[in-house]
C-alpha cells in the first residue's frame, strides 16, 4: 500500500491539480459501505453499533479500504432505518452515543481509514423538530422549510405524483388540513429546497459534521432537491446544480472532502455536471443505469430481467467513455438498497467463489471509485426469504400490500421481493459459524442468512484463495497502478455472450483484463482481442488470450498488453 502524505491523512489534491493531472486521495482509494444495523452488535441487543464497527476496524483496515461510507446513525425514528431523520447533530442511542461517534473517527483515522456519512437532506423524519413546529403553526418559520398545499392534486395534473415507496406523494396532516409532499415515505417529508434558510441550516450541519473530522458525505438522492412539484418535476430540476455549486462554497471549499451524489436519474451526458472538477460541485455520481436496464417496465425491481451481458457491458462502457477526463463515476455491483451481487449476477451455488471474485475483477479494475457493499468481499448471498413476516423492509412491506391490492399474486410478489427486496442485503454480516454468525450474542433484528455455517469471514480468509484475499489484491493493485485509475477504457469482445473484456491505457502501459461471467467454459474467438501470454496480476498464474484458449467458468484475469 502506498505510504500517505506526511502532511495529513491523504496524498492532498487541490482541484487545480486534479484538473491539471493531479490525484485526489478518493481516486486511489476503495469505499466500503457500512448498514449499521447489520454489521456487528456490541452489546447483545440484536441491533449492530458503532462499538461494534470500531471492533472490525483492523479487519477493514487489512482489507485495505480508503474510507468507510456509513449509512445512517443519526437520531431516527427509524421508519426507513436511519433514512428518516430526527435530530442531524444526534447519534441514535440504538448504534450508541456520540463519544462512540467521535472515537470511531478517530480510530478509522488512525488507520488512514475516512468516515463519510451519509447526507440525507432531501427529506427528514415528521419526528424532526422542524416538522413538528412546521405542523403545529402555520406561521412558524419551519413551515417553508417543508412543501405544502392546501388540496390533493387533480388526479393526472403535473404535481399528482407517485412516492417512490408506492402511493400518492401528497399526504393530508390532520394537524393542519394541508397537504405535504413526500418523496418516500410519510414520516419522511421533504425539505423545502426553494427556502435559502433552509439551505443555511443544511450547511451549518454540514460543516459541523466536517470539523468533527469526518472525510466526506454520500448524499442521498441529492438529484431530487431541485424539485418543482407543482411543476410535475422531481429529478434534476433546474435549480439542482445551482443549489450543488452553493452547497460547495459554503461547505467544502477549502476542504479535502469526498462527495458521492447519489443521483437515479443522472445520465451519461448530465453526469459531469455533478462531477467535472472545474464546476466545484460534487467528487463523483453515484448512478444506476446498469442496475435499473434490468428491471420491468412496469413493475419495476419487482420483476427483474434475467442480465443480459452484452447489454450491460456496454453501459459500462458508455459511462466509461462519458466521465473519462470529464468528471468522475462509482463503480459498485450491491449497496443497501440492492440484491447481493453474486446472487443477482454471478452464481450462488457451485461457483459462488468464483463468481464473487469474476465480478470483483470485472469492476475494480475499470475507471471509478469502486464501493465493497459489507459482506460482498465474502460473497455473501440473498437472504433467502420465502415468507412475508421475514422481512423488515418499508419499501418491501409497502409494496406488498400496493401489489397484492392490485391483484399480483403473493407468489409473485415473493419470487420478486426474493430476487430485488432491499433486506436481501441487510441480513447480518456473517463473521463466523458460531450462533447468529457472531454478528450478535442476542438475537438478531432480521434473520441471518441459513447458509451462515458455511459461509463467513472466518471460513473465508482461512482459505488462501478465498474472496477476502481477492478484495485485498485488486485494492492494492488499484493503488499502485495509475493505469488502474485513469486509464482510457476501450471495450472489447462488446456482443460476447459472456465473456467480459476491456483494456485500459494509459501512455505506454496497456492493460488487458478477461472475465467469463458464465457457468459454462469459454473459448477466446480468433478476433478481437490482443493475443498477450504473461502473468494474471491477481494470482500470479500464467494466462494466455491465444484464439482457442478455453476458460473455465467465471475464470477472470488482468494482464500487461
Ligand atoms: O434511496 C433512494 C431510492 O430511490 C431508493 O429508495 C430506491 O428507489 C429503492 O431502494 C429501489 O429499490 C435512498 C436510500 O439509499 C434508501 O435506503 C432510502 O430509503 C431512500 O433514499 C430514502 O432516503
Ligand atoms: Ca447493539
Amino acid at each position: 500500500m502506498t505510504v500517505m502524505a506526511a502532511t495529513g491523512l491523504y496524498p492532498t489534491a487541490s482541484l487545480a491539480g486534479i484538473a491539471a493531472g493531479g490525484e485526489a486521495w478518493w481516486q486511489s482509494a476503495v469505499g466500503y459501505q457500512i448498514y449499521p444495523a447489520s454489521f456487528a452488535d456490541s452489546n447483545g441487543d440484536g441491533i449492530g453499533d458503532i462499538p461494534g464497527i470500531i471492533g472490525k476496524l483492523d479487519y477493514l483496515a487489512e482489507l485495505g479500504i480508503g474510507f468507510i461510507w456509513l449509512s445512517p446513525v443519526y437520531a431516527s425514528p427509524m421508519v426507513d432505518n436511519g433514512y428518516d431523520i430526527s435530530d442531524y447533530r444526534a447519534i441514535n442511542p440504538i448504534f450508541g452515543t456520540m463519544a462512540d461517534m467521535d472515537r470511531l473517527i478517530t480510530q478509522a483515522r488512525a488507520r488512514n481509514i475516512g468516515i463519510v456519512m451519509d447526507l440525507v437532506v432531501n427529506h427528514t423524519s415528521d419526528q424532526h423538530p422542524w416538522f413538528r413546529a412546521a405542523r403545529a403553526d402555520r406561521q412558524s418559520p419551519y413551515r417553508d422549510y417543508y412543501i405544502w398545499r392546501e388540496q390533493p392534486p387533480a388526479k393526472g395534473s403535473p404535481a399528482d405524483i407517485e412516492a417512490s415507496f408506492g402511493g400518492s406523494a401528497w399526504r393530508r396532516d390532520p394537524q393542519s388540513g394541508d397537504y405535504y409532499f413526500h418523496l418516500f415515505a410519510p414520516q419522511q417529508p421533504d425539505l423545502n429546497w426553494t427556502n435559502p434558510v433552509l439551505r443555511a441550516e443544511v450547511h451549518a450541519m454540514m460543516n459541523w459534521w466536517l470539523d468533527k473530522g469526518i472525510s466526506g458525505f454520500r448524499m442521498d438522492v441529492i438529484d431530487l432537491i431541485g424539485k418543482q412539484p407543482e411543476a410535475g418535476i422531481v429529478a434534476d430540476g433546474p435549480e439542482l446544480h445551482h443549489y450543488l455549486r452553493e452547497m460547495h462554497e459554503a461547505t467544502l471549499a477549502e476542504r479535502d472532502a469526498v462527495t458521492v451524489g447519489e443521483a437515479w436519474s443522472a445520465t451519461p451526458a448530465n453526469a459531469p455536471l455533478y462531477s467535472a472538477p472545474e464546476r466545484r460541485e460534487l467528487s463523483m455520481v453515484f448512478q444506476f443505469d446498469h442496475i435499473t436496464q434490468f428491471w420491468d417496465e412496469k413493475l419495476g425491481k419487482w420483476k427483474p430481467k434475467s442480465i443480459d451481458w452484452p447489454k450491460l457491458k456496454a453501459t459500462f462502457a458508455t459511462w466509461q467513455a462519458a466521465l473519462h477526463g470529464k468528471g468522475w463515476n462509482s463503480l459498485f455491483w450491491g449497496n443497501h438498497d440492492l440484491p447481493r451481487a453474486v446472487s443477482r449476477y454471478g452464481d450462488e451455488g457451485e461457483y459462488r467463489v468464483a463468481s464473487a471474485k469474476a465480478l470483483a475483477t470485472a469492476l475494480h479494475l475499470m475507471e471509478g471509485t469502486p464501493y465493497i457493499y459489507q459482506g460482498e468481499e465474502i460473497g455473501m448471498t440473498n437472504a433467502g426469504f420465502t415468507r412475508i413476516d421475514q422481512y423488515r423492509d418499508v419499501e418491501t412491506l409497502d409494496f406488498h400490500r400496493i401489489q397484492l391490492a392490485d391483484g399480483v399474486a403473493e407468489a409473485d410478489f415473493l419470487a420478486g421481493a426474493r430476487a430485488n427486496s432491499r433486506d436481501n442485503a441487510r441480513t447480518p454480516m456473517q463473521w463466523s459459524a458460531a450462533p447468529a454468525a457472531g454478528f450478535t450474542s442476542g438475537t438478531p433484528w432480521i434473520a441471518v442468512n441459513a447458509n451462515f455455517p458455511h459461509l463467513n469471514v472466518e471460513q473465508d480468509r482461512a482459505d488462501p484463495t478465498g474472496v477476502f484475499q481477492h478484495y485485498q489484491s485488486l485494492i492494492a493493485l488499484r493503488r499502485e497502478h495509475a493505469v488502474i485509475r485513469h486509464g482510457q477504457f476501450r471495450a472489447l469482445l462488446p456482443d460476447h455472450p459472456a465473456l467480459f473484456a476491456y483494456e485500459r491505457k494509459l501512455g505506454s502501459e496497456c492493460l488487458l483484463v478477461v472475465v467469463n461471467m458464465s457457468r459454462q467454459d469459454a473459448v477466446i474467438p480468433s478476433a478481437g482481442l490482443p493475443t498477450v501470454q504473461g502473468r494474471d496480476l491477481l494470482t500470479g498464474r500464467a494466462v494466455s488470450t491465444k484464439a482457442g484458449t478455453t476458460l473455465e467458468p467465471y475464470a477472470a484475469f488482468a494482464v500487461w498488453c
